[in-house]
C-alpha cells in the first residue's frame, strides 16, 4: 500500500497530484509524534499496567487501539473523579488529537492500559506497542514504538509517584 503510493508519487510530476500524496502521506501514524513514553512497571501476576507518553499529530487524529504482545488486552483510558474517588474507563470513540497540539497521557489522567498481562514488567526492558489511529477519513493505520518500562515518569522526584493504577 505505501509501495504503491509512493511510486504513484513519484511517477506522476503534476503539482496537484504532488499535494495529493503528501497530503495522504500526512495522515498516517507515524506523522504523530511520540514523546517520553514509559509503562509503570508491573510484578509477576498483576493484572494490569498504564502506560504513558505525549503524542502531537499534525492533523487531526484519534488514538483508536492499543496492542501488546505483553498483554492480552490493550485500551486507552483515562481517569476522573467520580464524587471523590478516582475511576477509570475506556475512552470510547478513541482518544482525539487535535491538530498540532501535544495531548499528554500521563498519571492521573488519559493513558494506554494493558490488560491481562502475561509476564512482569521490569525496569530497563523496553515493551513492544502497537498504537493504532484513525484519521479524519477513518483510514487507520499502525506504529510501533518500544516504550521503557520504569517506576515512575522519567525525571520526577521519587515519592511524587501518583499510583492510581488498581484494577
Ligand atoms: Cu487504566
Amino acid at each position: 500500500m505505501n509501495t504503491l503510493k509512493s511510486i504513484a508519487c513519484r511517477a506522476l510530476f503534476l503539482p496537484a497530484i504532488a499535494l495529493f500524496c503528501l497530503n495522504i502521506q500526512a495522515q498516517t501514524a507515524s506523522d504523530v509524534k511520540i514523546e517520553g513514553a514509559w509503562i509503570r512497571t508491573a510484578v509477576e501476576g498483576q493484572s494490569g499496567t498504564g502506560g504513558f507518553m505525549k503524542l502531537t499529530s499534525p492533523v487531526a487524529m484519534k488514538l483508536v487501539a492499543v496492542s501488546s504482545p505483553v498483554a492480552k488486552i490493550g485500551e486507552v483510558h483515562e481517569m476522573k473523579m467520580e464524587g471523590s474517588v478516582m475511576k477509570m474507563a475506556e475512552v470510547k470513540g478513541g482518544l482525539e488529537l487535535p491538530a498540532g497540539k501535544a495531548v499528554e497521557l500521563k498519571p492521573g489522567g488519559f493513558h494506554i492500559m494493558l490488560l491481562d498481562l502475561k509476564q512482569s514488567l521490569k525496569v530497563n526492558t523496553e515493551v513492544p506497542v502497537t498504537l493504532t489511529f484513525a484519521n479524519a477519513k477513518g483510514e487507520q493505520s499502525k506504529v510501533e514504538v518500544k516504550i521503557p518500562v520504569a517506576a515512575r515518569a522519567p525525571g520526577s522526584a521519587p515519592g511524587k509517584d501518583m499510583s492510581g493504577h488498581k484494577h
